[in-house]
């Protein structure tokens, strides 16, 4: 069973460290140099977002993890994230690269606009002074870089289009427009919304002018891609009056200070073993002090006074916020056996699924099978045995037995 198929897309001015970032969290090697458009084809790779597992609630030792995996009582659920080349102003003209590689990230669910704290890039992505670029200026460029590719998909034959559904009247016109957006991965339910806010709903779409399918447009990118500024370089002095200043700007929008570099240098002394380190923690040990060489004890000792700063690298944190807070996803774990927390072959909690918040007993019966969601009769929650119907709400960490009336093969 799959546990999500959320995909993130990592977004932002070239040489900011996205590739850093991305590595770093998906542990796939990929070039990383201190210069403009070292990306040019996209990396694909699948990172961890880190939940309690539920078997520390139920009191349990351990549990048999199969769809994720379960670290010292922590569930870390995968999910995949795009890493694509990088964006200068002008983009959507043609500088820099363009624009168009972003095709690579229209399935995105939600968006990592990597930025750089520390202002140590220009406009193009130059090494500079620390401090010398401004990140808030940086990542309205490149929202607004973003929403120029969003509108030029949305506006191509946007006329035929708009006649098209105003004269089929009978036609649903959040569907239409929906199902002309699937593959920007922008639901029905994304369209109705961007309408609602906008108060276009009751207009005929030939009647928009530019400015109302813009401001549509826009209202629509935050809707269903909604975003995590993630404020890189943290490691860098500066970055700590950035990282204010960007809160302050926008209001609403999670920014999470981040040192990649730092996350990038304690999972490779962990995977060779130099240290103990869990992802999101707020600190690390060294195995063996004699074993690691000089200069990587020297990193390590910086890197341990940036999680110090800041809690944590912020890697994590990132990852996190852009599943659990901004596509508002929980966790919910399927049992066949609601007494001992177990599939039919006795494995305990082996699959973890990512539901937004708000889904039903149902809701959850179709993920696992969609013959069990048609033949759904209730479900049972298995941590309080009590038996729930259809339209109970699913809360974060809940185990549920589905009870369905027939069964598969
Ligand atoms: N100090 C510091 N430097 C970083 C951090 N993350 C990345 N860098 C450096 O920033 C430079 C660019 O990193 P990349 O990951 O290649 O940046 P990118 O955004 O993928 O760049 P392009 O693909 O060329 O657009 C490299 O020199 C990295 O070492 C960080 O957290 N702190
Ligand atoms: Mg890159």
């Amino acid at each position: 069973m799959e546990a999500s198929n959320i995909l993130l897309g990592i977004i932002g001015k070239t040489n900011v460290g996205k590739s850093t970032f991305f590595s770093a969290a998906t542990e796939v090697l990929v070039p990383i140099e201190n210069r403009p458009f070292v990306t040019i084809e996209p990396n694909i790779g699948v990172a961890y977002v880190k939940s309690r597992c539920a078997h520390v609630a139920l009191g349990l030792e351990k549990c048999d993890a199969l769809n994720s995996v379960c670290r010292m009582g922590w569930r870390f659920i995968p999910v995949k994230v795009v890493d694509v080349a990088g964006l200068v102003p002008g983009a959507h003209a043609g500088r820099g690269l363009g624009n168009m590689f972003l095709d690579h990230v229209r399935r995105a669910d939600a968006l990592l606009l990597i930025v750089d704290a520390s202002g140590s890039t220009d406009e193009e992505g130059r090494p500079v002074k620390p401090g010398t670029y401004d990140p808030v200026l940086e990542v309205k460029q490149i929202i607004f870089e973003f929403e120029e590719w969003m509108y030029s998909i949305i506006a191509r034959d946007w006329d035929k289009l708009a006649r098209y559904i105003d004269t089929t009247g009978a036609l649903d016109a959040a569907g239409a427009l929906a199902q002309r957006l699937s593959g920007l991965s922008i639901t029905r339910s994304h369209v109705v919304e961007a309408l609602e806010i906008t108060r276009l709903e009751d207009r005929k779409l030939s009647s928009w002018g530019r400015d109302d399918l813009r401001l549509f447009v826009s209202t629509l990118r935050r809707v269903s891609k909604p975003m995590v500024i993630v404020a890189n370089k943290a490691d860098i002095g500066v970055a700590e009056d950035n990282v204010r200043r960007l809160r302050e700007e926008f209001k609403g929008v999670p920014v999470v200070p981040v040192s990649s570099i730092a996350e990038l240098l304690l999972r490779k002394a962990a995977s060779k073993g130099l240290i103990e380190y869990m992802p999101g923690d707020e600190d690390f040990i060294e195995i063996e002090k004699s074993r690691i060489p000089p200069e990587t004890l020297k990193a390590l000792d910086r890197v341990r006074d940036v999680m110090g700063k800041w809690g944590s690298t912020g890697v994590q944190q990132a990852l996190n916020e852009a599943v659990f807070n901004a596509l508002s996803q929980i966790t919910v774990y399927p049992v066949e056996d609601h007494n001992r927390y177990t599939d039919k072959n006795g494995r305990i909690l082996p699959d973890v699924i990512l539901v937004r918040r708000g889904s039903t007993a149902r809701d959850l019966a179709y993920r696992v099978h969609t013959e069990l969601g048609e033949t759904f009769l209730y479900a049972i929650n298995a941590k309080t045995k009590q038996r729930v119907g259809e339209s109970y709400i699913l809360q974060d960490g809940d185990v549920v037995k589905v009870v369905a009336a027939a069964r598969r093969g």
